[in-house]
């Protein structure tokens, strides 16, 4: 006769730990200090810096999988491109850069993932995959107090579905190109004026990686109470440049977003 297998375990075991592992993790989750919106690149360098500094910091990606653009390099060959000012954010996180010409440093796009989700997650940010930020919550003249949640499947299958929300004293639209959560509050927000020169969300323009990498910095600000762009969102939120796959502005913008994020929840802000 066939011996059965070992192991205490059965099919419930399985269940079990997966269902309440994820309840008590979530529930742990339900006020932050930081929210981030996007798990790419400058959304993850903001989650590092800030759970390094203590803060509990969360990130929302609608996608199954982290990393937003850095995973298709350039033109889906999986490399990218830093400047030297940015690549002691790579290096102090494991990930090898390579000298090429004009100053710059050439990085395999799956070590940076990796060693970006790593290092955000072994500093203690929490990283949520396949839950969209939909929409924020909003308190006193309307200061930006959380995220709006719902599973990227609800939002695919068109399914009527009431969201749930998390509360967060800053929330980080780290959404890339659409910067989605900044344009969602404008939308919603009839007469709302954004801080910045423009006051609403101007959309990126064509390409000028120089200009646009040198701008990226500058252009992460906090753009209404509670609410800071990062990485492509900004350059978006501001009306700059595209700069294609070069990412060392997605990393020093995450870095500048969570030392501002810290200032805001410091009360220094
Ligand atoms: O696009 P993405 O990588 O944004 P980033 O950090 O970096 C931009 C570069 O990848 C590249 C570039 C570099 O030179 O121009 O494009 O600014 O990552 C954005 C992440 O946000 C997720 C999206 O799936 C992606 O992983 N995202 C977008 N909208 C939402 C969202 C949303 N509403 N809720 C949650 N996640």
């Amino acid at each position: 006769m066939a011996q059965g297998p070992a192991g205490n375990w059965d099919e419930v075991s399985i269940t079990g730990a997966i269902i309440r592992g994820f309840f008590q993790e979530f529930a742990d989750s339900l006020r932050l200090d930081v929210a981030i919106a996007g798990a790419g690149p400058s959304g993850l360098t903001a989650a590092r810096y800030l759970a390094r500094e203590g803060f509990r910091v969360a990130v929302f990606e609608r996608n199954l999988y982290v990393g937003g653009g850095i995973w298709g390099g350039g033109m889906l060959f999986p490399r990218v491109v830093v400047q030297e000012e940015a690549a002691p954010l790579f290096e102090e996180i494991g990930v090898r850069l390579k000298p090429v010409e004009d100053d710059l440093y050439l990085a395999d796009a799956v070590e940076a993932v990796s060693r970006s989700t790593a290092a955000a997650i072994e500093a203690g940010a929490r990283i949520w995959v396949g839950m969209g930020v939909e929409d924020l919550v909003l308190r006193e003249k309307d200061r930006v107090s959380g995220v709006v949640l719902n599973w990227m499947a609800v939002e695919r299958a068109g399914l009527h579905v009431d969201p749930l929300a998390v509360h967060a004293r800053v929330v980080i639209d780290a959404t890339g190109h659409e910067a989605e959560v900044t344009r969602t509050l404008q939308r919603k927000v009839p007469g709302l004026r954004l801080d910045t020169p423009s006051g609403e969300v101007v959309g990126e323009r064509p390409m000028w990686s120089q200009v646009a990498e040198a701008t990226l910095v500058e252009n992460t600000t906090e753009v209404h109470p509670g609410l800071i762009v990062a990485g492509m969102a900004a350059g978006a939120v501001h009306g700059s440049y595209r700069m294609g796959a070069i990412f060392g502005g997605m990393l020093l913008s995450g870095r500048k977003a969570a030392a501002l994020a810290a200032q805001i929840c410091r009360g220094e802000g």
